[in-house]
């Protein structure tokens, strides 16, 4: 079996993806072993008893009540843009994984990247020691992010990542002698991980009520920006709605600004359905922030390494945080990784104190494990040898005009889109919220093409690699999937 790269940018493997036929010769072939062929294999197993496993965010019961409700959702193997399923069925990935696999699956230098280290260095103690290939990737990855950002600590998770980024804004603020900016301040429908932190300055109800005894105190939440009314359809950034930024004017006239720490929004939510700022209103948040010395913490867990077509959403946007939360991309999803960038301001504010004590009592026994440092590395390797973020600001525009030419087919409501991002909202059944878009998923499957959908919205984050008749072909498979829902 033959792996083809076509003018350097992974495109699959000859097994079947169609992006796997090149129209120009290959430069380079790597063969795979036959272990590894039979391996991929079709692997269905009619015994397999899937009772024990506690699904996350899933309809457990829905998906363990028949094998019916299950079909094609039992995931063999992946290969670039592509899964195949248990009955043998190709599914075209339409959202990267969850946002996280933009360069493909199995990326063949990612996976031999991450063989080899297995052969050198497997785990190494994260508090007090180091490793040469953790420092270095500390450096390239504050290199990637905007001036000023000089440090990097490492997690395992977006999640991690949120709760590291609000316990430095605290810490931060207490070690100037400020401790009383306690407060922080989210956003209606974001969504920070599911860390106590994380749900507390999230803004999405049902991850939010079920826990609501262990919310953090002193938290607010900025209005939304999802208005249909005003802005359904926009391509891009909407026109209406930078006037909400300043509602967060009226928090700091309510609270004063001394007992605010942080402001922490996704640029661009992704969980709440692709909900894109207006234009302008990252920029008016800043401006508040720098007024009032609070911090603002991007959350760039889905919008980092690439999504954008640029490092993060604050290069696209022009817009400078405090602190950028990563995660996903950071090494294409392949072993859990996440982070914290920080300013040089904020990291010198820590390094007080005797020189041999701890400065942040703050880390995890996998921050910078060996694996997920060198699938970085491999990561950060790709996106610039195959012009990443070039490929991802071209396919944007393929996307943008392909999810928009659905507008006017029943039961859609609003079509929006930002970079390689875009989301389709259905109208809901009445009294059955989330059927719709559930059954407008199970279409699909049976058509070829794996979805995200979350409420009545279905959202879409392809590959980075994925070629402009796959990004048609996907979209002709939602109009077709949503008729047959119906
Ligand atoms: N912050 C943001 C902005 C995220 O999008 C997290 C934090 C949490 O990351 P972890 O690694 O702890 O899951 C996320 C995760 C979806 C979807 O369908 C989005 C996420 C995860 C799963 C599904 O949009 N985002």
């Amino acid at each position: 079996m033959a792996i083809w790269l076509i003018a350097g940018r992974y495109c699959g493997h000859s097994g079947g993806a169609p992006a796997s036929k090149p129209s120009t010769p290959p430069i380079q072939i790597i063969t795979l072993s036959a272990m590894e062929t039979k391996m991929n294999a079709n692997t269905l197993d009619p015994n397999l008893d899937v009772n024990a496993y506690w699904m996350p965010f899933s309809h457990n019961r829905y998906f363990k009540q028949s094998a019916e409700h299950r079909s094609n959702r039992l995931l063999a193997r992946a290969e670039g843009s592509y899964y195949w399923t248990t009955e043998g069925n190709k599914l075209f990935d339409a959202l990267s994984g969850l946002w996280c696999c933009g360069l493909g699956h199995r990326h063949p230098k990612l996976v031999e990247t991450v063989k080899r280290q297995l052969d050198v260095l497997d785990y190494s103690p994260a508090f007090q020691m180091g490793t040469p290939g953790v420092f270095k990737l500390a450096e390239r990855i504050a290199e990637a992010a905007p001036a000023g950002f000089e440090h990097v600590f490492f997690c395992n998770s977006g999640s991690e990542a949120v709760d590291t980024a609000l316990k430095m804004a605290l810490a931060y603020h207490r070690a100037r002698g400020e401790a009383h900016r306690t407060r922080f301040i989210g956003r209606e429908k974001g969504y920070h991980g599911v860390g106590f932190g994380g749900i507390s300055v999230g803004g999405m109800v049902a991850n939010r009520k079920m826990f609501s005894a262990g919310m953090l105190q002193g938290v607010d939440h900025l209005p939304h920006t999802h208005n249909l009314k005003e802005m359904a359809y926009s391509k891009g950034e909407p026109d209406w709605g930078t006037h909400l930024a300043d509602e967060l004017e009226r928090l700091v006239a309510l609270h004063d600004a001394s007992t605010i720490a942080a402001v922490i929004v996704e640029p661009m939510q992704g969980s709440a359905g692709v909900v894109v700022p207006p234009k302008g209103y990252l920029k008016r948040l800043r401006d508040i922030c720098t007024k009032h010395g609070i911090l603002l913490i991007f959350d760039e867990v889905i919008t980092g390494f690439g999504r954008m077509g640029k490092p993060f959403a604050a290069h696209y946007w022009n817009v400078t945080p405090d602190l950028i939360t990563f995660a996903k991309g950071v090494n294409n999803g392949l072993v859990p990784m996440g982070g914290v960038i920080a300013t040089k301001q904020i990291y010198d504010t820590f390094m007080t104190g005797p020189e041999h004590m701890v400065e942040f009592f703050h880390g995890y026994t996998y921050s910078g494990h060996a694996l997920a440092v060198a699938a970085s590395h491999a990561a950060l390797d790709v996106i610039a040898e195959e012009g990443i973020y070039d490929q991802v600001n071209s396919l944007s525009k393929t996307l943008e005009e392909a999810v928009h030419g659905l507008k006017g087919e029943a039961n859609i409501v609003d079509i929006r889109n930002c970079q390689l991002a875009a989301a389709v909202e259905l109208a809901p059944i009445e009294g059955k919220p989330g059927l719709r878009a559930l059954r407008v998923f199970e279409e699909a499957l049976k058509r070829g093409v794996l979805f995200r959908f979350t409420g009545d919205i279905i959202a879409m984050g392809p590959t980075f690699v994925s070629t402009p008749d796959e990004l048609a072909n996907m979209a002709d498979v939602l109009r077709q999937s949503i008729r047959a829902a119906g």
